[in-house]
């Protein structure tokens, strides 16, 4: 049949099937008409849409989507199209029950992509894999837990187990599971931050003090510049819009580096704003646009701080005072004059082709940079999830201390987290790493005797499994087999365990990698009630500036028979851990101690019950902040790093993996990627036009991507972009099988999601599709 033109021009014979260039802004009525959409599908006509409007109030619950932080000052309903999603999919009226366990074996299941699984709606009874039928069973509670503490119990060593944490869970929930986990004996805590901030966490005590941002929400209002560097608010942190938009319209530059034109990053109408949504207009958000190579920003980075000295001598020479703050730099940094020559000693034509930006356009950033006294530089993923990420973020902070744009009104670092309480996780000890005054307060308080012995962070952990050295994980959240690189290795490692538990709102395909015991138990979300002995229950949660805040589910639950996750992980330490007189129970009860054991072990939480009832919660110190800088000199530091990055060789391209705007993490909600023109697919992917002539493939022609030996990704269909020269990106997690186990930053142990090098050729499937 033959294609007729589209609404847009494009030629019929030049059509590809779900590939369009979308030309709206982002947010705007399409956002609407996708919650709208969103709503109909997973909830029907229920009454619980009133949650939507409870979605970070101060009496409502915390926003399950991301970890952008809250306005204090409205109380209007802040809208956000994705956090609309991951609430509507949580509170859906879909239901897992007995029936569809019985009709599905888990061999059939296993065919189901993860879209399907998670379209299936939400589970409702604890579940064994029983071998004998392929199926799984439903079980009560209490066996549930006495075979994981038999489970548990039957291991050489405590070694021998993974504790991963998703951040998803609560301080409560986080803190009471590493608590169990201790007192078991082990400090493996793979987590996700392993796989996200990890450089973060890494990288910026070494440089400010805190492996944390520096910033509040209110520093957004005093900035003068802005510096948008490897993420896509539009997606992944959709309220972060009206910050960056706000900023826009008060003429505040706003400078992208990012090798993908992102329409979140380009063009926002606010949703919140009536005339605007009613108006053909749209804010711009980004001034400057710079498609910097993926793998490409410790040269475009250093480009910067090059251009930056240039500038500073030339000023200098002329008589003037400099661009550098030389009052800050002497008083609060160690370590400028390494840095120097090590940019001095790069030359521009190096850094041009690694960046894959033009020295002007790297000048004009320099300058944009210098020319505002307040600068914040907001990070995610396309900087972290490389086998350099750990540098790049100290390049980031480098950035920032030559302009004393630290510690400052209006000035600072800002890491985008991911999931809405992986900060908090860290913080209340959910770490591999544990410090020794932690480890001796939570002994004190709680009469154990915690492990010292450094744990396995998630790649660690994963390759222990494989080695058959640990038998057991137990996942608090998350879909750690999917969400990890190489499906081949981490598959293997689960199917070799002796016990793999997950606790979770939704069955995933990491419940299907079936051990010799394998326990799928189901929990409350973030928004429902929680009920315990002694009445309804709230969890506290921190978000991306260290601002920690209560969080209320309301929600009748989605059957009787859920937990809450403290409930599940007390249950689960009764069980392993007969001997060890805790109070589970106890804490359980009232979730206002578990928060009194939490400020007793880290002591940042003063009046943590009190201070966490005032609206709008506190912040936790950040010494950077205030120019406290808690490294060992008490200085922060300027780190010379050589230059760095992936690079295209013979002939190679730089893969990186990214979300759509319809998935969370390895949740897929739908198979639209809306700002990025395509619909109901994602086996595609994003190209230069350039290289695809260099290559003799045209846009839309099937294609096959081979990475390291034996990877591959066949028959997917190119979508020309616009993306850096040299770069290709694909959706993650069907992209993880290009990624090698053992390729990640060897400092923060992330995988290098987002630089894998690769070949593209014209697909051998591309006859039979014919
Ligand atoms: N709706 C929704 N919200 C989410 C999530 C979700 O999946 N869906 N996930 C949550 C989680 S856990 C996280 S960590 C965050 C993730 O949020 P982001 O950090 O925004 O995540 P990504 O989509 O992986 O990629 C970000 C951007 O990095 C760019 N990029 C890729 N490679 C490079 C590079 O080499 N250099 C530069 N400068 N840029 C590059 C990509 O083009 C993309 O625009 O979002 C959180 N919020
Ligand atoms: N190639 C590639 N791989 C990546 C990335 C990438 O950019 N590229 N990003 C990485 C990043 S940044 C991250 S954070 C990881 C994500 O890794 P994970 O956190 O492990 O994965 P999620 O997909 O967020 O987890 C989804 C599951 O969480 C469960 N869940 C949802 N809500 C709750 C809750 O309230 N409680 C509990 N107990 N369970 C709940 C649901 O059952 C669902 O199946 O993926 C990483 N993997
Ligand atoms: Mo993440």
């Amino acid at each position: 049949m033959m294609a007729k033109d589209s609404p847009k021009g494009i030629p019929a014979e030049e059509q590809v099937a779900g590939v369009e260039p979308y030309d709206g802004p982002a947010g705007g009525w399409g956002a609407l008409k996708a919650v709208a959409l969103a709503v109909r599908d997973q909830m029907g006509s229920s009454k619980d849409t009133r949650a939507l409007l409870k979605m970070n109030q101060p009496t409502g619950f915390d926003c399950p989507g991301c970890a952008w932080p809250d306005p204090k000052k409205t109380s209007s309903f802040e809208f956000c199209e994705n956090g609309a999603k991951a609430v509507t999919w949580e509170a859906t009226t879909k239901r897992l029950d007995t029936d569809f366990f019985a009709q599905h074996s888990a061999t059939s299941l296993w065919q189901w992509s993860d879209y399907q699984l998670e379209d299936a709606g939400r589970l409702t009874h604890p579940l064994a894999y029983d071998r004998d039928s392929d199926h799984f069973v439903p079980i009560s509670w209490d066996e549930a837990f006495n075979r994981i503490g038999a489970g548990l119990r039957a291991l050489d060593d405590p070694n021998q187990a993974e504790f991963y944490c998703s951040g998803r869970a609560s301080n409560e929930a986080a803190f009471l599971y590493q608590l169990m986990v201790r007192a078991y004996g082990t400090n493996n805590f793979p987590d996700c931050s392993n796989m996200c901030h990890e450089g973060t966490s890494m990288g910026l005590p070494k440089s400010i003090g805190i492996g944390k941002g520096t910033v509040t929400l209110e520093d957004f209002d005093e900035a003068d510049a802005i510096f948008c560097i490897g993420h896509n608010p539009g997606t992944n942190h959709p309220r972060m819009l009206s910050t960056l938009s706000n900023a826009a319209r008060r003429g505040v530059p706003i400078v992208v580096a990012n090798p993908m034109k992102e329409r979140g990053l380009e063009r926002f109408k606010s949703p919140q704003h009536p005339t605007e949504m009613l108006s053909p207009n749209s804010t711009q958000l980004a001034s400057a646009y710079h498609q910097v190579r993926v793998g490409g920003d410790s040269a475009m980075l250093k480009g910067i701080m090059k251009a930056l000295f240039e500038a500073d001598a030339a000023d200098l020479a002329r008589g003037g005072a400099g661009l550098l703050d030389r009052p800050f730099i002497a008083e609060h940094t160690l370590g400028i004059d390494e840095l120097r020559e090590s940019i001095e000693a790069l030359d521009w034509d190096t850094i041009v082709a690694r960046a894959g930006l033009s020295k002007a356009a790297i000048e004009s950033m320099a300058e944009t940079y210098s020319k505002a006294e307040r600068v914040i530089v907001c990070y995610g993923m396309g900087i972290t999830q490389h086998a350099n990420g750990t540098a790049n973020v100290q390049e980031l902070a480098n950035l920032l201390l030559l302009r004393g744009n630290m510690g400052k009104p209006g000035a600072g670092i800002c890491p985008l987290r991911g999931h809405s309480n992986v900060q908090g996780d860290r913080t209340v000890g959910i770490t591999e790493l544990p410090s020794e005054p932690v480890l001796a307060r939570l002994d004190a308080y709680f009469g154990i005797t915690s492990p010292r012995a450094h744990g396995h962070a998630a790649v660690e952990a994963l390759q222990a499994m494989r080695e058959g050295k640990s038998k057991a994980c137990i996942s608090l959240g998350g879909n750690l087999a999917v969400a990890m690189p190489d499906p081949d290795a981490c598959f293997e490692a689960f199917r070799k365990l002796e016990l793999s538990v997950n606790i979770l709102t939704k069955f995933n395909r990491t419940c299907l990698l079936l051990a010799k015991e394998t326990i799928v138990l189901p929990c409350l979300g973030r928004t429902e009630l929680d009920e315990q002995a002694e009445g309804p229950q709230w969890i506290t949660v921190e978000d991306s500036m260290s601002m920690v805040h209560a969080s209320r589910g309301f929600l009748k639950p989605a059957t009787v028979d859920l937990r809450s996750e403290p409930a599940i992980v007390a249950g689960m330490a009764k069980a392993a851990l007969p001997d060890i007189d805790i109070p589970w129970d106890w804490l359980v009860a009232d979730y206002d101690r578990i928060r009194d054991a939490i400020e007793a072990v880290f002591p940042d939480f003063r009046d943590f019950n009190v201070r966490v009832r005032q609206k709008g919660g506190f912040r936790l110190t950040v010494g950077a902040s205030k120019r406290v800088w808690n490294t060992p000199s008490g200085k922060a530091h300027f780190i010379a790093h050589p230059l760095t990055g992936a690079v295209n060789e013979g002939g190679s391209l730089i893969l990186t993996t990214i979300r759509s705007h319809d998935q969370y993490n390895t949740t897929i909600y739908g198979m639209n990627d809306r700002y990025r023109g395509i619909t109901g697919r994602r086996d595609v992917i994003f190209a230069h036009v350039d290289d695809l002539a260099e290559l003799g493939i045209a846009h839309g022609d099937m294609v096959d991507i081979e990475g390291a030996p034996g990877r591959s990704l066949t028959g997917y269909t190119v979508v020309a972009h616009e993306i850096a020269r040299g770069s290709l990106a694909a959706y993650y997690p069907e992209a993880n099988c290009l990624v090698p186990l053992d390729d990640h930053d060897r400092t923060s142990g992330t995988p290098s999601y987002k630089s894998v090098r690769v070949k593209m050729t014209r697909s051998r499937l591309t006859a039979n599709a014919a």
